[in-house]
């Protein structure tokens, strides 16, 4: 059985308490939940993590990258947070480590402030979900899959 990684960034452990007219009510435990769902559907096993750390993730990245080289981890579906927009590192360490990365952001990041535009991420990432609420959490695994499977 595979694994999927979901790996969430800085303030994300926050979701649910604040902004709701942005981030919607549902916690990160909620967003756990739904994301075992969504890999259950699919036999994936889930590893659901949050850091608000720049050097854990790039960690997180590198281990992520040797998993999927060793044929045990189909992907990380990535939340990066506002690292999405300052992080050179993030962008480099998906990049050295070769790994499948789907960037997802909760809200719509174009329909906001100007500095929320622009994406480390981006230009590494198979592919980019924003808008859809938590929900896109769960599209972004059913994604993924489906690109695996391609
Ligand atoms: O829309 C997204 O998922 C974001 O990645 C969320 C980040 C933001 O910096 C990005 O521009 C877009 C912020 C996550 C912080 O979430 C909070 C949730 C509730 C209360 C406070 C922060």
């Amino acid at each position: 059985m595979k694994t999927l990684l979901v790996l969430n960034g800085p303030n994300l452990n926050l979701l649910g308490t604040r902004e709701p007219q942005v981030y919607g009510t549902q916690t990160l435990a909620d967003v756990e939940s739904l994301c075992l769902k969504a890999c259950a559907a699919h036999g994936l096993k889930l590893d659901f993590r949050q850091s608000n750390h720049e050097g854990e993730l790039v960690e997180y990245l590198h281990e992520a990258g040797r998993a999927q080289s060793a044929g045990t981890l189909l992907g990380v579906v990535l939340n990066a947070g506002a690292y999405t927009h300052t992080s050179v590192a993030l962008h480099d360490a998906i990049k050295g480590a070769g790994v499948t990365v789907i960037e997802l952001h909760i809200s719509n990041v174009h329909a906001r402030e100007p500095f929320r535009h622009h994406s480390y991420i981006s230009p590494v990432a198979r592919a980019v979900m924003a808008g859809f609420g938590v929900q896109g959490y769960a599209l972004a695994i059913d994604g993924l899959v489906a690109m695996a499977a391609a």
